[in-house]
């Protein structure tokens, strides 16, 4: 019998400075209502879903930065969330700003949680690859300071076997990096889902800006078909403090195809059935890792970080 998950990829417009969580909260809900209407089984919602993409500004006063974070999980303002996926019997990924205390420092991370369709969280996973720069560089148009206000995730890339399936995680620019997909394929992982907030424009390399959907659709399509897994990318898009945000959420099956795509920069929700066996013919024939694999002669992509070309 097919595993069928019902996906429904819950893309957000843009959220403004002054939207609060609650705002936010009433709209992922509207999604949600529109999910089970739909018979979803699963909801993804984007990164840093909770609030407006704060890395674009440069901020130095710690107390400001600690505002777009979250210290619990579920929060006060995400618990209706958490209460109306339960009631629904819908699992949902989602993407926030996570500030914890480990031996008695605060640590801040660009995370994601699965949730399971019993409102238990069965997954956390906190971003690996933080894009942009750690300094204020004024000459930007726009700030992209995630290396400056989270650290490097510790926990991995993990595979929860929750859904009746095996679903992974990752956050963003996570999706352009093959290795992301990798660690996740070599754990068997049948469903990658990833929130990304994409401005068109990236300061240092605008000639990049026309291609932005483009490279969207490259490096996730690739990463499904490469690991024979259904990929679920989700935006939040649009104008947002007058820096363009890309859509274009998409459902990719594990032979690389798109199967929905959102049509708007908007709250929108993208839904498709997905057959969670539909990756097994790449599993067992072309990408058979066991069978066709060399890892002996990837060394390199362990041991060297930065290209060194040959004499
Ligand atoms: N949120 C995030 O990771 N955005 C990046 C922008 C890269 S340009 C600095 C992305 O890869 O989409």
């Amino acid at each position: 019998m097919a595993r069928m998950v019902i996906v429904g990829a819950a893309q957000l417009g843009p959220i403004q400075r002054t939207d609060d969580r609650g705002r936010v909260v009433r709209r992922m809900l509207e999604l949600l209502h529109q999910a089970k209407q739909h018979g979803c089984n699963l909801v993804v919602f984007p990164e840093l879903a909770l609030t407006t993409f704060f890395p674009r500004w440069w901020m130095e006063d710690q107390g400001e930065i600690d505002s777009f974070f979250e210290t619990s999980m579920p929060s006060n303002e995400t618990a209706p969330l958490f209460e109306a996926a339960k009631q629904a019997n819908i699992g949902f990924y989602l993407g926030f700003a996570e500030k914890t205390r480990t031996g008695g420092r605060a640590r801040r991370f660009n995370a994601s949680i699965l949730v399971a369709p019993d409102g238990a969280i069965v997954g956390r996973y906190r971003k690996i690859h933080l894009p942009g720069h750690g300094e204020h560089e004024p000459w930007r148009a726009f700030q992209h300071l995630e290396k400056r206000y989270f650290e490097v995730g510790d926990l991995g890339w993990g595979v929860w076997r929750t859904m009746g399936g095996l679903f992974g995680m990752c956050i963003c620019n996570d999706r352009r990096w093959p290795e992301t997909y990798r660690v996740m394929g070599l754990q068997g992982v049948e469903m990658v889902l990833v929130g990304y907030n994409t401005p068109r424009h990236n300061p240092p390399s605008p000639e990049h800006d026309r291609l932005s959907e483009f490279h969207n659709q490259l490096v996730m399509q690739s990463g499904a078909y490469q690991n024979g897994a259904w990929v679920v990318g989700v935006a939040k898009c649009g104008i947002e403090e007058g820096c363009e945000l890309i859509g274009a959420s998409s459902i990719i099956a594990p032979s690389g195809q798109v199967v929905a795509q959102a049509l708007t920069q908007d709250d929108e929700l993208v839904v498709a059935r997905c057959d969670l066996d539909l990756g097994r013919s790449y599993k067992e024939n072309i990408f058979n890792f066991a069978v066709h694999r060399q890892p002996e002669h990837y060394r390199l992509i362990v041991e060297r970080k930065g290209a060194v070309e040959p004499r």
